[in-house]
Order: structure tokens, then C-alpha cells, then sequence
């Protein structure tokens, strides 16, 4: 009784053993796939602005004076924030973009008339002359944030990323200035 029990028993051992080695093997497979994907959609970040800065980067050649952000009204689907770029090189520097943790979108835009009415539309790029400044100002440039969070009406200070065409960024704290009603300001 005992010998003809006891193979059945090693065989079972056997098959949980092997069952084990097999999990092991599922495991390594999903841990390698896992980590593929992360390196994968890693590679863009890598790739992203913040890392490439150098001595030589557009963002450090350009200085921001006057920099806010407007209040956004309750309910507003956007808000802009504004500033003066002066560059300080001897080549016109472009910018290009702008990003922020509290708004879902954020563009550059400017302004134009037609058929009698200042409109805002997007552009790709704002030129810095060379040695030259530009201003971001209620009703010219400004850099549109929409959807914003809620957040922003509640924090005294905003951070937001100037990307520039070097892809050099440059981060800013944009205090949250209160909207007033009787300067007639356009809003954006
Ligand atoms: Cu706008």
C-alpha cells in the first residue's frame, strides 16, 4: 500500500513544483512587459523640454518682468496670463508654447479686428527680437489658459513652464492678480 502511494504523492509534488516554475515564468513575462511599457512611455518624457536646458538655452538668455496671471471669473472656461519678455542675445528667440498644472490647454494667442471687433486668435510662436522685448498684455499677446482649474482663484501663486523653440524651458510663479471690474481691461 505505501510504495503504491508514495509515487502518487512525489508526482503530485511534481506537478505543483512544475505549476510553480510556470507561474515564475508568467510573472517574468508580465514583469518584462511591464517594465517595456514604462520604458516606452518613458522615452517621450525623456525627450520632454524640462531636460534640456543648457549655459547656451533660449530660456536663459530671456528675462521675464511683470509676469501675473488674471483671475479666472466663476464659471469662465479661460484665463490669460501676462508678462514682458526682453531678450538679452543677439538672435531673435521664438516662443513657442507654455504649460501649467492648472489649465487643461494652454496656447499662445493675439489679437486682431475684424468686421469691427477685437477677436483672439492662436499662433504658434511669439518673436522676442534680438536684444528686443515684447510685451503680453490684456487685448495683444497673451498666453491663453483654458479650462483652468478652479485652483487657480485659490493659490497666490501659479507655476507655469515658458517653452521655447530650442525646446529650453523656463519656469515662472505667477501671482493671481483679482480682475478689476473698473479699468474696463479686455479680459484677455
Ligand atoms: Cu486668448
Amino acid at each position: 500500500m505505501k510504495n503504491h502511494r508514495l509515487p502518487q504523492v512525489n508526482s503530485l509534488a511534481h506537478v505543483q513544483e512544475h505549476s510553480v516554475q510556470l507561474n515564475r515564468k508568467v510573472v517574468y513575462l508580465f514583469l518584462s512587459l511591464f517594465f517595456l511599457t514604462l520604458l516606452i512611455s518613458s522615452l517621450p518624457a525623456q525627450a520632454s523640454p524640462a531636460n534640456k536646458n543648457t549655459e547656451q538655452s533660449q530660456a536663459n538668455r530671456i528675462i521675464v518682468e511683470g509676469e501675473y496671471i488674471r483671475e479666472s471669473p466663476p464659471g469662465a472656461y479661460a484665463t490669460a496670463a501676462f508678462m514682458t519678455l526682453h531678450n538679452t542675445s543677439n538672435q531673435d528667440i521664438y516662443l513657442v508654447g507654455a504649460k501649467t498644472n492648472l489649465a487643461k490647454i494652454v496656447e499662445i494667442h493675439a489679437h486682431r479686428f475684424e468686421n469691427g471687433m477685437m477677436k483672439m486668435f492662436q499662433v504658434p510662436e511669439i518673436k522676442i527680437p534680438a536684444k528686443g522685448s515684447i510685451a503680453l498684455q490684456p487685448g495683444g499677446y497673451h498666453i491663453m489658459l483654458i479650462e483652468p482649474s478652479a485652483t487657480i482663484n485659490q493659490v497666490k501663486t501659479v507655476s507655469l513652464d515658458l517653452i521655447f523653440k530650442d525646446h529650453s524651458t523656463q519656469l515662472l510663479s505667477l501671482p493671481v492678480k483679482k480682475r478689476n471690474m473698473k479699468l474696463r481691461e479686455p479680459p484677455y
